[in-house]
């Protein structure tokens, strides 16, 4: 904690990194498990570095537990041979190896935060990433220390009768007095986020796995009993993962057993402790009654993102946390490899890059802008950010891109095999794509250490007279906060031209003179020209294909270009980009338009391309959905230099209803053919006719006409599966009409016992675009389906609104930014970690007018004035009201 008013916190730099003096070996850990206080006795075998000064002291880490006593080699230490320096205990004059034995005390059933060890719903649960596990123990709790754990754990037997921690299980027996004991041992040595503890009733889903070398691994997904049953898709999924990444990367599990456990008290969504990840019950259970197609997809894609940390992330870990992106850029590049091979690979493109867009590109261009791999950081917690796990993605992506498919694998082994057990940097890993591959990769690192969201600038020429197209590019990144000065980038830039008919035409560039034609341009300084031979009429250029990098195209289309990229680009991904881009476009049309007090019109063109779109026979259900998604109001406001929402939601609303409009008969129409569709299977086909049925629900509800009102009432009541009951319910909660208090008073009286489906009921009102949505979510706090304590409700509920309803939020008044500021100051000392998430939400004020800047600001200074405020939610308060920042 810190005084709020005066001390600025000191951060830590990447460049002060140094190894710590000692290293912890092996740990054996004994856990006497009480709600209240738990009695732990950690016997470490220590050893002083070979490089380090034999005058150095020990140091541990710890965080609110009690010491209770120290023994070196078996001698009790008096008080006076050690002391507390911060949180810090020192430990002077030790030997160069020994045995270290702390017994200390930690409150589970008071520890509000999450982090370290705590109860959940009456079971014992831990979360050590990134740095918990100095709330359960003193430690060196730091990712390059990585040691081998034995773990006992004694319990009750009738309340806690699963015990639970990484590793295989050796043996358990009972105690006399009621009590039981298990003991757990993992042979690989990992660092102290990765360790787990599990203690409760719980039931496991059980089944096995084979691995390619034959080996055979048992697999198990433990909940509470009254969720048995629900676990079916989570299993089926953590088998596809495994063998993905055996056939992929030919990496196999390792150990005999591998255990996830679904808990309903996370601050997170999953945790890949060695061989025991800990899941939030929202990314674990699933049926068709109660998950909807988001969810089920959800849930394989996290289930495989925390399998492959296995490799990514454990076997090989992290130096320090400024290389977080080392494991979470990389997982998730590789979960979305998964999911693109599982499912539609386009698809799948089109919502990374969405999320990239409206959240990623905005925290680039913010006051917590930071690189890929940041240099500096007050709380490590505050940095699991969508530059580090989304960017980073991006950043492997273009490498894969660079180095080819075999390359990158070629580049995955050598990583393993030089670091297999070790804790690196990203430099190592990019070390090892360049070895494998004879690949320069120097310049392409400053992809790591330089924030902001490039932008390219293209100019072309065609020359009539010598069959030459030229293509100049332009490359710039703005300053951000902490750079005010930013280098070119190496910038793969995937391209093709189309002829006037759309056809593609061969590329004959530089030495390249065959008949590709696609091609990786290869941008790598502020200004560079490509020519193009033998193009005997003015091309249409098709840019950034299939997103070959995270960068913002500055490039003024006409719409007739635009239109004919929608029809005819050879590239899926720029066929939606292209719609996405016209949409934009109209809406900032009509917003001046209306500024100027003129009716906008939607041009017939738009309307035809829109209509082809819809009644296409090539493009799937799933990717006509996709198309017709329109850009949020919040990503449209990216483009402007004040964000005005009034002007946006008026102008984004006309184009939609007028859309709505004049496809009513198409939507109607396509609608109906899907209508009496009651299947409940989650292949892609199925899942993409309810996103299409669906889509046009939801225009159709924009016309608040009685027939499609009917329509979302009957789907809610008739639907089988929770995907289309959600698909009606949404379009009800945006209208001001019985039926809406009618359809959500049924949803609540079905489902108000199970907590993830009353989260959907609380979002469906927090994101209603009807005005006095805020009046609701205030009720709505205060009712009794709403935990104040639980990061589950309050990102339906609270979180959905800061976020998710920029409508409301925004709303003129303030009166969005005052219940933000009201709940993050209350929960601020209850769980700092869900506390400085949620406001974030206004941190970009300087994007605002001038009005919503001053409403925004008073409300952060009131946060930054919090007595005891956590450094969590002061670093990213200070960050946001520092003079000089970007908006
Ligand atoms: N590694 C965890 C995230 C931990 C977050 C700590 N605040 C889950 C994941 O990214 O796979
Ligand atoms: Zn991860």
């Amino acid at each position: 904690m810190s005084d709020a008013s005066s001390t600025a916190l000191r951060p830590v730099y990447l460049s002060e990194y140094r190894p710590a003096a000692f290293t912890v070996e092996a740990v054996d850990l004994r856990f006497d498990l009480d709600a209240d206080t738990t009695r732990v006795t950690s016997t470490m075998q220590v050893r002083r570095r070979a490089e380090a000064n034999a005058e150095e002291p020990l140091i541990l880490d710890g965080e609110d537990i009690e010491l209770r006593s120290l023994r070196i080699d078996g001698d009790e230490l008096d008080a006076d041979a050690y002391r507390f320096e911060g949180r810090s205990l020192v430990i002077p004059g030790v030997p160069a190896a020994f045995e270290l034995t702390v017994v200390n005390d930690c409150h589970p059933a008071a520890n509000t935060t999450r982090m370290g060890l705590y109860i959940a719903d009456g079971t014992f649960c831990s979360q050590c990433e990134p740095e918990g596990f100095r709330r359960i123990t003193y430690f060196i709790d730091r990712p390059d220390n990585m040691a081998v754990y034995s773990v006992t754990l004694v319990a009750d037997a009738a309340r806690y009768p699963v015990l639970l921690s990484n590793g295989n299980p050796l043996d358990s027996g009972s105690l006399p007095d009621g009590r039981h004991w298990a003991r757990w041992h993992d042979p690989f040595p990992k660092p102290s986020y990765l360790f787990a503890l599990v203690a409760g009733a719980l039931e496991a889903h059980e089944d096995r796995f084979t691995t390619a070398s034959g080996r055979e691994v048992t697999l198990r997904i433990y909940t509470e009993a009254h969720n048995r049953g629900r676990t079916d898709h989570a299993m089926a999924s953590l088998k596809k993962a495994m063998r993905w990444d055996e056939e992929t990367f030919g990496l196999e599990y390792d150990l005999d057993l591998f255990q996830i456990v679904s808990v309903d008290d996370f601050n997170m969504g999953a945790m890949e402790n060695k061989g025991l990840n800990i899941f939030n019950s929202k990314l674990v259970l699933a049926d068709a009654d109660t998950a909807t197609d988001n969810d089920f997809q959800a849930i394989e894609s996290v289930i495989a993102h925390e399998y492959f940390h296995n490799w990514t992330g454990n076997r090989v870990t992290c130096r320090d946390w400024f290389q977080l992106s080392l494991k979470e850029g990389l997982t998730v590049f590789r979960d979305q490899q998964f999911t693109a091979d599982m499912h539609s690979a386009p698809l799948k493109r089109i919502e990374d890059v969405r999320v990239l867009r409206s959240q990623q590109f905005p925290e680039d261009n913010g006051p917590m802008a930071h690189p890929v791999r940041p240099d500096h950081y007050i709380k490590i917690d505050n940095f699991y950010t969508l530059t580090v796990y989304e960017k980073g993605a991006e950043v492997i992506r273009m490498l894969y891109n660079l180095v080819g498919a075999d390359g990158f694998r070629r580049g995955m082994d050598l990583y393993f095999r030089r670091h297999d057990g070790q804790a690196v940097t990203c430099d190592d890993f990019v070390a090892a794509m360049a070895d494998a591959t004879g690949t320069d990769l120097d310049r392409f690192k400053r992809w790591y250490h330089q924030a902001g969201t490039p932008r390219i600038r293209v100019e072309e020429h065609w020359d009539h007279e010598q069959h030459t197209h030229h293509l100049t590019v332009h490359q710039s990144t703005p300053p951000t906060a902490d750079q005010p000065d930013k280098q070119p980038l190496v910038i793969p830039l995937r391209m093709g031209l189309l002829d006037g008919r759309g056809r593609p035409l061969p590329l004959k560039h530089g030495d390249r003179d065959g008949e590709d034609t696609e091609t990786v341009l290869p941008v790598t300084e502020s200004e560079q020209t490509f020519v193009f031979r033998e193009v005997r009429e003015r091309p249409t250029v098709s840019l950034l294909r299939n997103f070959s990098a995270p960068v913002i195209v500055e490039r003024e289309f006409d719409d007739d270009t635009l239109r004919f990229l929608v029809a005819h680009d050879t590239d899926a991904f720029n066929r939606w980009d292209s719609a996405q881009t016209l949409v934009t476009g109209r809406v900032l049309d009509f917003m001046d338009q209306q500024a100027r007090s003129v009716t906008p019109r939607l041009p017939e063109a738009d309307i035809e391309a829109f209509r082809r779109v819809l009644n296409s026979e090539v493009m799937d259900d799933a990717m006509i959905a996709a198309t017709l998604t329109l850009p949020g109001a919040r990503e449209i406001g990216e483009e402007l230099d004040v964000i005005d929402p009034d002007g946006l939601y008026a102008a984004r609303d006309t184009l939609v209803n007028q859309l709505a409009e004049a496809l009513e008969d198409d939507f109607g129409r396509i609608y109906r053919l899907r209508a009496d569709d009651r299947g409940t299977g989650i292949d892609a086909e199925s899942m993409g006719r309810r996103r299409l049925k669906n889509l046009c629900l939801g225009y159709l509800g924009d016309l608040d006409r009685d027939a499609y009102v009917q329509h979302a009432v009957d789907q809610v009541r008739a639907a089988r599966n929770m995907t289309d009951v959600m698909g009606g319910l949404r379009v009800l909660a945006d209208l001001d009409r019985p039926e809406r208090d009618e359809a959500l008073g049924a949803f609540y009286d079905k489902w108000h016992d199970e907590p993830l489906v009353t989260d959907k009921w609380l979002t469906v009102q927090a994101t209603s675009q009807r005005p006095g949505a805020i009046d609701d979510v205030e009720r709505l706090m205060a009712h009794p389906a709403f935990d104040r304590h639980n990061p589950n409700r309050i990102r339906a509920l609270v979180g959905a609104f800061a976020m998710g309803n920029f409508r409301a939020f925004h709303a003129a008044d303030g009166r969005g930014y005052r219940l933000l500021a009201d709940f993050v100051m209350e929960l601020d000392p209850v769980n700092p970690q869900i506390a400085s998430g949620l406001v974030q939400a206004m941190i970009r004020w300087r994007r605002f007018d001038a009005r919503r800047q001053g409403l925004m600001k008073a409300q952060l200074e009131r946060v930054q004035q919090l007595p005891g405020c956590s450094d969590n939610t002061r670093e990213v308060v200070d960050r946001a009201l520092a003079p000089g920042q970007a908006g």
